[in-house]
């Protein structure tokens, strides 16, 4: 499909800003896929690379691809992060965790010195908030959790993947919260984020600052 072309061209375009020698947080979803089995390519060709994965299924990809794998705890920064989005707005404010991986992700994002986010167009969008905002939670008293949230004004679901409750790569629920609109979404991040029971949230504030935007003839690169 012509979104799948986008993913694929932005997930290519990105790894020109990895240089040989280079550690990186390697995100996670589908438009990352691509970059990945680019990178991958360029590592048979010689490039040499380690990765930080954000996800099992990136871990699954890296070995697939061959990218190298270093732990986590063997690395104190990241040269570069790259990962995908499913909503960025005009302040490169994000919503992401449509895959569940956010509180690692986040983690990988936080350790880098440049991060680099790759999106098809349709994730542009004025304002963050169509997209529900996902948020880890522990599977321990979830439901007064969710309760709290919607007090924040939001309506929280329990997400589920194939009719099962789906649990994060951490062991913890995520419930995704609809709001209405989101107009400040510093304040609503530190609201969600100072509730008992909540781990981490999927709104990734000043946490980038390249986007790469796939279009329907070549892409954009916004720069902050
Ligand atoms: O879950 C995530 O945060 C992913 O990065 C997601 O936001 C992007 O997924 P996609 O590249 O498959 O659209």
């Amino acid at each position: 499909s012509d979104v799948d072309l986008k993913k694929k061209a932005v997930g290519e375009k990105a790894v020109e800003y990895i240089q040989d020698g280079m550690t990186i947080g390697l995100g996670s979803g589908s438009t990352v896929y691509w970059m990945m089995k680019k990178l991958g390519a360029l590592v048979s060709t010689g490039l040499n690379v380690r990765g930080v994965p954000s996800s099992l299924r990136t871990e699954k990809w890296a070995k697939e691809f061959g990218i190298p794998l270093v732990y986590f705890s063997e690395v104190s920064r990241l040269d570069v992060s790259i990962d995908g989005a499913d909503e960025v707005d005009r302040n490169f404010n994000l919503v992401k965790g449509g895959g569940g991986s956010l509180l690692r992700e986040k983690l990988v994002n936080d350790a880098a010195d440049k991060r680099i986010i790759v999106v098809d167009d349709s994730k542009r969008v004025q304002q963050l908030g169509a997209f529900p905002v996902p948020v880890e939670v522990v599977q321990f008293g979830w439901e007064n959790t969710a309760k709290k949230l919607v007090s924040i004004g939001c309506e929280p679901a329990l997400r589920f993947v194939d009719g099962e409750r789906f649990v994060s790569n951490n062991g913890n629920y995520i419930l995704d919260c609809q709001f209405s609109n989101i107009s400040d979404p510093f304040t609503l991040h530190e609201q969600i984020k100072r509730t008992l029971g909540v781990v981490e949230t999927g709104l990734f504030l000043n946490m980038t600052e390249t986007i790469i935007v796939g279009e329907e003839e070549g892409m954009t690169i916004l720069k902050k």
